[in-house]
């Protein structure tokens, strides 16, 4: 019995390490979104990924949600001396990370191996999966035209109207190799999508080419932990993304989204009011704490959405 979790950044990485803590390593692939990846001075970042391997390794800043905890920040102090960008903050150990993995990938390595051997190096024994190692990039369009996901996100603050999103990459992305292993396997015995942005880091996985046919063809459940605490977003820009593409910001909009993929919604307590609605269009739904400040709660969530 194999769980395959599909995972953006900070909110599904917290899922993630939930069900890593409480599955046994064989039995969980965690397939990440790799849409926020960038070039960047010359590096090769990958936040959701990122996001996941801190998780796991215990080593993810939670106050500020990215990054690595005890973080210092020399090199950036030395790159703005330098006159080099500085819209997006990179610490000391982080850095460490985006070296490793960007000479890899230079000497040809793919990312699913390069994320192999860096997870595998900080004692992560859980398959952290990029979902393609082609490059799929994710744009919004503003007034200002396309922008690049991380200009969107980081240096505009999200601040720009959003219009539409598109992702750069596919059709023509595979999935990886791990990606693909975990959709065909005979012992799959459920899907859950972490609590993430369906549209900017759920939708890119989706995208990934034959991924949503082999996730509709699959007869196994497939459960969502809906990203929204009492309509509103936890954290990032889902629910003015909502408005801004004409949805309104409930669990519906969630709902709709999935469409057909979805069998079964994990709602929060404070949108408990959405369970009728949902459940009159044919799903499960239970209601519970989404919330995961600790261990705890991610573990207690881990279970509730296996049990689902
Ligand atoms: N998010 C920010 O809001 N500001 C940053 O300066 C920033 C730097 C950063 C560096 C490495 C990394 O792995 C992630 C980083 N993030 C930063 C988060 C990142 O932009 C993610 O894409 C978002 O959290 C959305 O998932
Ligand atoms: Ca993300």
């Amino acid at each position: 019995k194999h769980v395959l979790a599909l995972s953006g950044g900070v909110g599904g990485a917290k899922l993630a390490a939930g069900l890593a803590a409480v599955l046994a390593p064989e039995d969980l692939t965690v397939v990440v979104n790799t849409a926020d990846d960038f070039e960047h001075l010359g590096l090769t970042i990958c936040p959701d990924i990122d996001s996941v391997t801190y998780a796991l390794a215990g080593l993810n800043d939670a106050q500020r949600g990215w990054g690595v905890k005890d973080e210092t920040w020399q090199a950036m102090a030395m790159l703005g001396a330098l006159g080099e960008a500085d819209w997006f903050n990179l610490g000391d150990r982080d850095l460490g990370m985006h070296i490793a993995r960007s000479w890899r990938l230079r000497e040809g390595e793919s990312l699913s191996s390069v994320t192999a051997r860096l997870t595998r190096e900080l004692g992560i024994v859980t398959a952290i999966v990029p979902m393609s190692d082609a490059p799929v990039r994710t744009q919004v369009r503003t007034a200002e035209g396309w922008l690049d996901f991380q200009r969107y996100f980081v240096a505009e603050q999200c601040r720009p109207v959003a219009t539409a999103i598109r992702f750069k990459g596919v059709p023509g992305a595979p999935p990886s190799p791990r990606f693909a292993e975990a959709l065909a396997r005979e012992d799959l015995a459920a899907i859950v999508v972490c609590p993430s942005n369906p549209y900017l880091s759920v939708d890119p996985i989706l995208a990934v080419d034959g991924v949503r046919e082999a996730l509709a063809g699959r007869k196994v459940p497939l459960v969502a932990v809906s990203p929204l605490v009492g309509r509103a977003a936890l954290k990032g820009p889902l629910a003015k993304l909502l408005g801004e593409l004409g949805q309104e910001v409930g669990n519906g909009a969630i709902a709709d989204h999935y469409g057909d993929l979805l069998d079964h919604l994990i709602i929060d307590t404070a949108d408990a009011d959405d369970a009728e609605g949902l459940r009159a269009r044919g799903l499960c739904v239970t209601v519970t704490g989404t919330v995961m400040c600790d261990a705890d709660d991610r573990e207690r969530l881990a279970r509730v959405a296996l049990s689902a």
